[in-house]
């Protein structure tokens, strides 16, 4: 135990490794390959210069100054720390090496510089003599091409610096997608020139009516340019903007702005059941809707109106948005009939093609044999697939275009902890705690479906009870790390740090971390923090 403690002040967490506990430092989400040396560490100081690339070496200052308040001189040619790009290693991926003297970054590519020296940060540790980096070498590819996180900003809305702090966060975890969900039922969240009427009359509320933080009155929307400063800020951080337009469902906002276009709302028993438990009146219809329940809305399926619509509202946002994906919902429609959801479905997913974007959408519109070929299926069913749930993500596969996998009972960063703060549902197998986070294989979700197939993982932050950036930080530290694991780190099985045990000592030593980067994370009673 002694020892182990020690290991844990040196900011390394004990490993089990062919049999023996070894102390590795710990890194998180953990990489394909760490060896550590018996050298001396690297010693910071003040006076240790940094070479390299610009950007990168403005991200590291940025992380040892707000660790460690040492803050690295820039110099031209050899220095201490040197940040370089060397073409020819994987997308994305990074070596580093830490000797008494020296420490070297190199990535394949931009990205994989900004993940090394990411790496870097959560290496540097503290000795009785001052900080330091331990003598070792990595070499860190990810599993997966897509690392997403989701953020509904529609339940409640979240203004430009929270996400742009979320942005912060979820790539220090590695993560290259931010997933926002703009629009439900509740709001509309995104300005467009075609279309201004939806955020004129639609942006007005959120779940409870609540006021949105630092706000002077409920609801919120995005100008095109704050879309834009998040677009560009995501961009710096090495992540990709995946905007999301819910639709057939999921549309009551889109019925205050264009009454034409929306069906009224059909109030199933189910929703009577919802209405009870959590409170809310029953959705009318030109009446914002503030309450919790979910599907009851659709758009009218056969109206030509509401394909001018759905053109308007892809084009705008396609010429928005630099990223490859437009994500289109197609989840919970249950207030439009099978036959309907499938001819929408159809005709939507080929709408985003054609725009020369790749859909994305909820693993319903799976039930549409045939959904645009390209279209990207996002699996929320559980870790063991409910009845007729791993059908639907099939169609996806079989077309050759893939999956994320979002499994709602292991990555849901809004399903309540098992004790902590009141915040959270609980309809998904709930409370979640960190271990079930952790404790699922991505090839091991769907029968038949491995790598080849899933493009990557993303864990969705809904947001009918998180109101701040506060909330945020609570519900997301330290689950997504567990999802980052999932999407960046080898496979279960094909590496020593791929347990719970080894991830949650690893996580513990990243309280300190997390800590001077601001992040109020939730002090899990799972994970020993330093
Ligand atoms: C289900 S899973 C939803 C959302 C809710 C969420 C709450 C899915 C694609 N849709 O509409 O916000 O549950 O956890």
């Amino acid at each position: 135990a002694a020892v182990l403690a020690a290991a844990a002040l040196a900011g390394c967490a004990p490993v089990a490794q062919n049999g023996d506990i070894v102390s590795l430092p710990a890194v998180v989400p953990a990489p394909a390959s760490i060896e550590a040396s018996a050298g001396a560490p690297f010693r910071l100081t003040s006076a240790t210069s940094v070479s390299g690339e610009l950007d990168a070496a403005t991200a590291l200052a940025a992380i040892l100054t707000a660790r460690t308040g040492l803050a690295p001189t820039t110099a031209e040619g050899s220095a201490d720390i040197e940040l370089r790009i060397a073409d020819g290693g994987a997308a994305e991926s990074y070596r580093i090496a830490v000797d008494e003297a020296s420490i070297s970054v190199t990535g394949a590519d931009a990205a994989g510089l900004f993940y090394g020296v990411q790496t870097l940060g959560q290496l540097v540790a503290r000795d009785g003599e001052g900080w330091i980096v331990p003598a070792v070498v990595i070499d860190d590819t990810p599993r997966f091409a897509y690392r997403g996180v989701m953020l509904d900003v529609a339940r409640h809305f979240h203004g430009v610096d929270t996400v742009k702090g979320y942005i912060d966060r979820a790539s220090s975890l590695k993560f290259n997608a931010l997933h926002l969900h703009l629009t439900d039922d509740q709001g509309w969240r995104i300005q467009l020139d075609s279309r201004p009427e939806l955020t004129e009359k639609a942006s007005g509320t959120s779940v409870g009516g609540d006021v949105t933080e630092g706000a002077e009155r409920s609801g919120g929307f995005y100008t095109k340019d704050d879309y834009r400063e998040i677009v560009e800020h995501a961009a710096s951080r090495h992540m990709i903007v995946v905007p999301e337009v819910d639709m057939p469902g999921h549309t009551h906002a889109v019925g205050l702005a264009y009454p034409e276009l929306a069906e009224d709302p059909v109030i199933s028993d189910h929703m009577r059941d919802i209405i009870r438990d959590y409170g809310g009146q029953e959705p009318r219809p030109g009446t914002p809707y503030d309450g919790m329940a979910v599907g009851f809305s659709s758009l009218k399926i056969h109206d030509e109106a509401t394909y001018d619509f759905v053109a308007d509202v892809f084009g705008e946002l396609a010429a928005m948005t630099p990223g490859p994906y437009l994500h289109f919902g197609g989840d919970e429609s249950l207030a439009t009939d099978d036959e309907d959801f499938a001819y929408f479905v159809t005709r939507v997913s080929a709408l985003v093609a054609d725009l020369g974007k790749t859909p994305v959408a909820w693993h319903e519109a799976g039930s549409a044999k045939d959904v645009a070929d390209s279209t990207i299926g996002q699996y929320w069913g559980y870790v063991r697939p409910q009845e007729g749930f791993a059908a639907k993500a099939q169609t996806f596969v079989d077309n050759g275009a893939g999956v994320i996998l979002s499994p709602a009972d292991a990555i849901y960063l809004d399903m309540k902890y098992p004790s902590g703060p009141e915040l959270g549902l609980t309809w998904a197998n709930g409370p979640t705690s960190v271990k079930e986070a952790y404790a699922w294989e991505p090839a091991d979700v769907l029968p038949g479906v491995d790598d080849d197939a899933i493009l990557g993982v993303e864990a969705p932050l809904w947001t009918e009870t998180i109101r701040t950036a506060a909330d945020i930080d609570t519900m997301a530290f330290p689950r997504a790390a567990a999802a980052a694991e999932a999407g960046w780190s080898p496979r279960t099985g094909e590496s020593d740090l791929r347990t719970w045990e080894s991830f949650r000592a690893r996580v513990g030593a990243l309280g300190p971390l997390w800590t001077s980067m601001g992040i109020g994370f939730h002090p899990s009673e799972e994970i020993p923090w330093v």
